[in-house]
């Protein structure tokens, strides 16, 4: 007999999520043989940056997610740069550089301690360990009890990278320093030295306690070294720029079929939106982001989710930590949900040391920003990566204003709904034969999402309530709390 269920809200995760399940028994075995996953919250980004200076643009992106905003700040100063026909100093680079390697770390170890062990182990019986599926738990109490100390220690890891990016940031989350022509922060050896420290004792962390945790988990739960898969299908479109063009980048740009060794390059233009089961009006759909629009429409016959669905050349891809290392050839044991864990842990490590490389080329007090001026008209994209994966900023400039703006997440690759072919996304497809125990606490479908480090906020977002304004459950079904109507619509 099958059985639906739904985990709403996906708890664990950045963002309102729901993810629905039917599960049926094929050759004796109790499985997932349906999913959807659905974005429950509109984000109106795009609409409040139409009139803006573009120079607001890194400013405001960045307020879409509190996990990620310097990848929303340097993906918008690649744009407007780019717009503006200019390139940062080299200090900029590399000190924008150091603040991206600095919150992908923290994020990491966020996503690792606080939000996906927990799927794993017996907690304390408190907030945050309780309510809980207590089911599947395999570590003996020593082992759970390390896990345990270093679930805390990493509380403290983590306001060290926030502190460490403040110093070039200026303040994380939400660092004020990215502008286009370069930052605002100075180069001093002061800061520099501080840096360093910091580095230092974060790289520790992660070399001593987060991989060896990571592939502890990844023995212990093997059988996820086999779940979760979905297609294979990996893209990236590479960061951390080592030269002022960007066309040398720490991690490359590409994307790979089936796990496929074959790095094949993007042309950015064949990026499109399938909005054919997302909240937006159908004639919006396999859009460029370039052309994009961003007209909600609800309720819509069919369509389940606010996220679009992009797709490269009409195919979903995965993105995120693993699809970086494997297209950089770093990282190909496996797609997996344990795959994701220790690609993400040993990513963390590539990134620090790169970090201790590039703070010995950075010059104490020279130049880290060039003049720029705002063009009358301009267009252009700001390809990079966020913890999570490939992001993109679209920028049209009209007027020295900005004319049009598209935004695509990574969440959105990876928790995409299904397309009008009746491809999935890449969550939904990984979500297709996960055995489920117990259809009442599905803990093992949990496990997949997470290993995805979803990111709701960044996919979509909501925005501030109508003066007067009396709920009405349009644009959340489910929970009428949270209902509240955008005056951008
Ligand atoms: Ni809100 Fe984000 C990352 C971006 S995910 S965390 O990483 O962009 O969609």
């Amino acid at each position: 007999m099958k059985i639906v269920a739904a985990i709403d809200p996906v708890t664990r995760i950045e963002g309102h999520m729901k993810v629905e399940v039917t599960i049926d028994t094929v050759n004796g075995v109790q499985q997932v043989v349906d999913a959807k996953s659905a974005g429950t919250l509109f984000r109106g980004f795009e609409k409040i940056l139409i009139g803006r200076d573009p120079r607001d643009a890194q400013h405001i992106t960045q307020r879409i997610c509190g996990v990620c905003p310097v990848s929303h700040s340097m993906a918008a100063v690649i744009a407007l740069e780019k717009a503006f026909g200019i390139t940062p100093p080299e200090n900029a680079r590399i000190l924008r550089n150091l603040v991206m390697g600095a919150n992908f770390i923290d994020s990491h170890i966020l996503h690792f301690y606080l939000l996906a062990l927990p799927d794993y182990i017996r907690g304390p019986a408190m907030a945050p360990w309780r309510p809980a599926w207590l089911v599947d738990m395999r570590f003996r109490s020593s082992t759970t009890n390390r896990l345990l100390s270093h679930y805390e220690r990493a509380l403290g890891v983590r306001r060290k990278a926030h502190e460490m990016g403040a110093l070039f940031g200026g303040r994380m989350p939400h660092p004020p320093t990215f502008l286009p022509g370069g930052v605002t922060a100075a180069a001093t050896s002061a800061r520099l030295k501080q840096f360093k420290t910091y580095l230092a004792e974060i790289s520790s962390f992660v070399e001593d306690f987060y991989i060896p945790d990571a592939q502890t988990l990844a023995s212990k739960y093997s059988d996820y070294c086999e779940l979760g898969r979905g297609r294979g299908n990996l893209l990236a479109y590479g960061c951390f720029d080592l030269n002022s063009t960007g066309s040398k980048k720490l991690f490359k740009r590409g994307f790979v079929s089936n796990a496929s060794s074959n790095v094949r390059g993007i042309i950015s233009t064949r990026i499109t939106e399938d909005i054919s089961k997302s909240w937006y009006e159908s004639g919006t759909s396999r859009l460029r982001p370039a052309e994009g629009k961003t007209l909600p429409q609800y309720p819509k016959t069919g369509a389940y989710s606010w996220l679009k669905a992009p797709r490269y050349q009409g195919i979903a891809y995965e993105v995120g930590a693993l699809a970086r290392m494997w297209i950089n050839g770093e990282y190909r044991q496996g797609i997996s949900v344990m795959d994701r864990h220790v690609a993400r842990a040993l990513e963390a490590q590539k990134i620090a040391r790169a970090m201790a490389e590039w703070l010995s080329t950075v010059v104490p007090d020279q130049a880290v920003y060039r003049p720029n001026r705002v063009p009358d008209t301009a267009e252009a994209v700001g390809l990079t990566e966020a913890p999570r994966g490939a992001l993109g900023h679209w920028l049209r400039i009209a007027g020295k204003k900005i004319a049009h703006y598209q935004i695509i997440t990574p969440t959105c690759w990876n928790c995409s709904p299904c397309d009008d072919r009746g491809m999935k996304g890449p969550l939904e497809a990984a979500l297709i034969g996960i055995p489920v125990q117990d259809s009442s606490k599905p803990l093992e479908v949990l496990r997949v999402v997470h290993s995805f480090d979803p990111c709701l906020d960044c996919a979509v977002h909501v925005c501030r309530p109508k003066k007067g304004f009396e709920p009405d459950p349009i644009f959340h079904p489910e929970f009428d709390e949270h209902v509240e109507e955008c005056e951008l619509l």
